[in-house]
């Protein structure tokens, strides 16, 4: 847990990030929401902000004074325990509260959440929701990015985000298998450093001898995946995956289109030449499963990436993992609305490993356990393989 001298900068650093993601929007950008699991940017704003005023200032700053009666009805998410909230398809269709009228919002809350922290001694408990408030912000940043992407990359004009934005780093180094050996290892969450509640308890779990690939699955396997092919032969998908492919016509990643015989692949920089050897990005685990197959290979646990991953590069791309998205032995959710936070998702999703081009700085680690549904792909999602 930080400490409440180091919790300021934290606190200053995540809300001013935010902010410059999106100072690259235009301010239309801010407020379509395409898809049911895309936010407008205006939103995750607000929600970020609302998370600090329902879960910090409202219990425990004395005689706080909200900003506004209505912002817990619109940027609430998920926590039916905290109230009434509007529905998730209906985010995109709010032309009010404006954008401008959310950025005063978050300097309200932003300034009074300074005041608390620099002007009372709070106990460890206040310390630690602070803290959480700071890690969720984190994780809506990456949403930031890849909802940004989405509604950018699936605009006609295909305009781009800006000239920096680097997401396809090359893995320059030759492909090798690590070797496991079988036996008893300890995974899970073990200092005293921030973690969420699905990263504990830490427990012994018995690994069969297995292999993991020390590299990404590239563009060009996944081509080559494509041009024999695999999605097109039944034997490789699951049923719902098969059905899946067929109602949506799902024949290539997302964000990759055939121009003139070419494949381009719309980026943050806009709609650019594929690059081969750059990691695949934008696959569901029904597509990272049966590209395994294809293989003739498989996808590791979350036990087996856990146990191997100081042996190998991590962080470009999230890597679906054959594990569900499940309590570990001794899980105890957090008390209060808190307890919506991770424990409720825990059915019918996947985990995934590692941390993307879009995770902000130092937010994820070893133990770090994300987890979306099957057919999701608009995150920098990825395929590593294991035998
Ligand atoms: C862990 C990325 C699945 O998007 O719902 C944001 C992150 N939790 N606000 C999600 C999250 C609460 C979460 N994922
Ligand atoms: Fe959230």
């Amino acid at each position: 847990m930080l400490l409440q001298s180091e919790l300021l900068d934290f606190f200053n650093e995540t809300r001013a990030k935010s902010e410059l993601i999106c100072s690259f929007l235009e301010t239309e950008d801010y407020v379509v929401q395409p898809i049911v699991d895309v936010s407008p940017p205006k939103w995750h704003l607000g929600h970020t902000t609302w998370f600090f005023e329902e879960f910090v200032l409202k219990p425990y700053k004395s005689g706080y004074q909200l900003f506004d009666n209505h912002s817990a009805y619109v940027f609430n998410s998920y926590y039916e325990s905290v109230g009434e909230k509007v529905i998730r398809t209906d985010r995109g269709n709010l032309s009010r509260p404006t954008v401008a009228w959310v950025y005063k919002y978050r300097n309200y809350v932003s300034k009074a959440l300074q005041d608390f922290i620099e002007s009372e001694d709070l106990n460890n408990k206040i310390l630690e929701v602070i803290e959480i408030g700071c890690h969720h912000e984190k994780q809506h940043q990456e949403l930031l990015y890849t909802d940004i992407k989405y509604i950018l990359g699936n605009n006609p004009l295909f305009p781009k985000y800006n000239d920096q934005f680097e997401e396809n780093p090359i893995q320059d180094f030759p492909q090798q298998w690590i070797t496991i050996d079988k036996g008893n290892y300890e995974i899970g969450h073990n200092s005293t450093d921030f973690c969420y509640d699905n990263e504990l308890g830490r427990h012994k779990v018995y690994l069969a001898d297995y292999q993991i690939s020390n590299k990404l699955v590239t563009n060009k396997e996944y081509i080559e995946f494509i041009e024999d092919g695999g999605y097109n032969d039944v034997l490789l998908w699951h049923a719902e995956a098969w059905d899946w492919i067929n109602s949506n016509q799902i024949s290539a990643p997302s964000y990759w289109h055939k121009i003139d015989d070419a494949w381009q692949q719309f980026t943050l920089q806009g709609l650019q030449k594929l690059i081969p050897d750059a990691p695949l990005s934008h696959i569901s685990y029904y597509e990272a499963f049966a590209f395994a197959q294809w293989k003739g290979l498989r996808l590791p646990t979350e036990q087996e990436w856990e146990v191997a991953n100081s042996k190998f590069n991590w962080g470009l791309r999230w890597e679906w993992t054959e594990s569900a998205y499940t309590p570990y032995p001794g899980y105890i959710k957090a008390p209060g609305a808190l307890g919506e936070y991770n424990g409720k998702f825990m059915v019918n999703q996947k985990v995934l490993r590692g941390g993307s081009v879009a995770t902000s700085k130092k937010h994820t680690r070893p133990t770090y356990r994300n987890f979306f549904h099957a057919p999701l792909r608009w995150q920098f999602t990825g395929i590593r393989l294991a035998k």
